[in-house]
């Protein structure tokens, strides 16, 4: 079954992203995500100057070969670009694989492991108040698990807080915009923020918080502690992960669970994170770290340690990774929880699918392979625009994480 075709499509219906399609000498296709949030073009250039070349008349069925044949044959290892490019191919041919043989790629995965799979949702807003009413829109959806981010008194603009309600979107059109940041205001204000979502929607709700990487450890071992009262599903990216170790000491202070993984690219980023059971939940994606094939090997070796699964969603994730995602989860035993940012409606109709929110869960459907479309024709309307996400300042101008 061999690939006779191959294209990159590079679209932005309500934000860019980037889709490799691989087509085979039985006209059956596949499609992989390969969108890098700001970055697009360069993954867009790697599929098409160096990896389409190599696939032209390969076996479509040898999906671990291939990606071992991309990543060993390259010499240059990991990193984003190189791992988004190699888990679009491998997310292709696993849709292709599930199309030859009539069924969806999560019975190729082992079956389903559960019924469907449990999503949160972003809610936020300017203040306290806003922010609890968007929890309370989360809760009357459905949701049985909801992340909570709010502005902060004294700072402009923070991460997590966006202009709509359903569609938090941090890329913006132009250059990057920049933030300012106050470790010291954010640490004073956050548990005020979860001592009043806690007392108001009870102890079942399942509430999450991303510190997107702005923390100390000691810092970040000082909010986890503060936040036990108020027990939250996962505290996120407490602190950059380059340095895994440095989880070992938040870890030993504070019973907050938690969280880390969007932006690795490999088994590799977090493995002595696993295996010393520094973390709770990696949030690695078939998008960014390697496609199901990697993804699947990262779960494996998770479930050893006890650590579950909490893959990265936001909207920069397209829908075709949605639905890899969707399937993963269903089949994985040690799931966790998935991050789920609704695309908007322009999304949506650009990559038709059979995923669906039902109740707080998620269920990828039953159509072969992944069962999610690309409307090439549409596409077409909505060309790429060069966007960037926000660059972050301390208050006295130093270059902070964002
Ligand atoms: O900032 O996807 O948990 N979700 C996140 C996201 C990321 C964006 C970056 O492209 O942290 O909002
Ligand atoms: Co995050």
């Amino acid at each position: 079954m061999k690939i006779v075709d191959a294209r990159v499509i590079v679209c932005s219906p309500g934000r860019n992203f980037v889709t490799l399609k691989l087509i085979t000498e039985d006209r059956v296709y596949g499609l992989g995500d390969a969108t890098l949030n700001g970055r697009e073009m360069s993954v867009a250039s790697y599929l098409n100057d160096h990896i389409i070349p190599l696939l032209i008349g390969r076996d479509a069925r040898r999906i671990e070969d291939t990606w071992q044949y991309l990543y060993k044959g390259a010499y240059w290892r990991r990193g984003p670009v190189t791992m988004a490019a190699i888990s679009a191919v491998d997310t292709a041919l696993w849709d292709i694989k599930g199309k030859s043989v009539n069924t969806p790629v999560y019975q190729l995965l082992g079956g389903a492991s559960r019924e469907a799979v449990m999503v949160y949702g972003h809610a936020n807003g300017a203040d306290i108040d806003e922010t609890a009413s968007a929890v309370a829109r989360y809760v009357q959806l459905g949701y049985k698990a909801v992340r909570a981010q709010s502005g902060i008194p004294g700072l402009a603009s923070t991460y997590g807080v966006g202009r709509g309600q359903l569609h938090y979107e941090p890329a913006e059109k132009g250059l990057p915009p920049e933030n300012v940041w106050s470790s010291e205001y954010y640490l004073n204000f956050v548990p005020d923020l979860f001592k009043r979502l806690r007392s108001e929607f009870g102890p079942q709700l399942h509430l999450l918080h991303d510190v997107h990487h702005r923390l100390t450890p000691i810092q970040a071992a000082r909010l986890g502690k503060s936040l036990e009262p108020y027990s939250l599903f996962w505290m996120e990216d407490p602190v950059p992960a380059e340095l895994q170790e440095s989880f070992r000491l938040i870890r030993q202070h504070t019973t907050t669970p938690l969280a880390v993984g969007e932006v690795f690219n490999s088994i590799f980023d977090c493995e002595t994170l696993i295996r010393e059971q520094l973390i709770d939940y990696i949030r690695t994606t078939v998008v960014h770290a390697g496609g199901i094939s990697h993804l699947r090997k990262i779960a494996n070796f998770a479930e050893v340690f006890h650590v579950l699964t909490g893959s990265h969603g936001a909207t920069d994730l397209s829908p075709v990774c949605m639905a890899a995602a969707l399937h993963f989860d269903l089949s994985v035993h040690n799931f966790g929880i998935q991050e789920y940012m609704r695309h908007t409606e322009e999304t949506d109709r650009v990559f038709p699918h059979s995923y669906y929110f039902e109740d707080g869960m998620m269920h990828p459907g039953d159509r072969p392979g992944l069962g999610v479309d690309l409307d090439e024709d549409l596409a077409k309307q909505y060309p790429y625009e060069r966007a960037y996400l926000p660059v972050n300042r301390k208050m006295d101008g130093t270059m902070h994480s964002w």
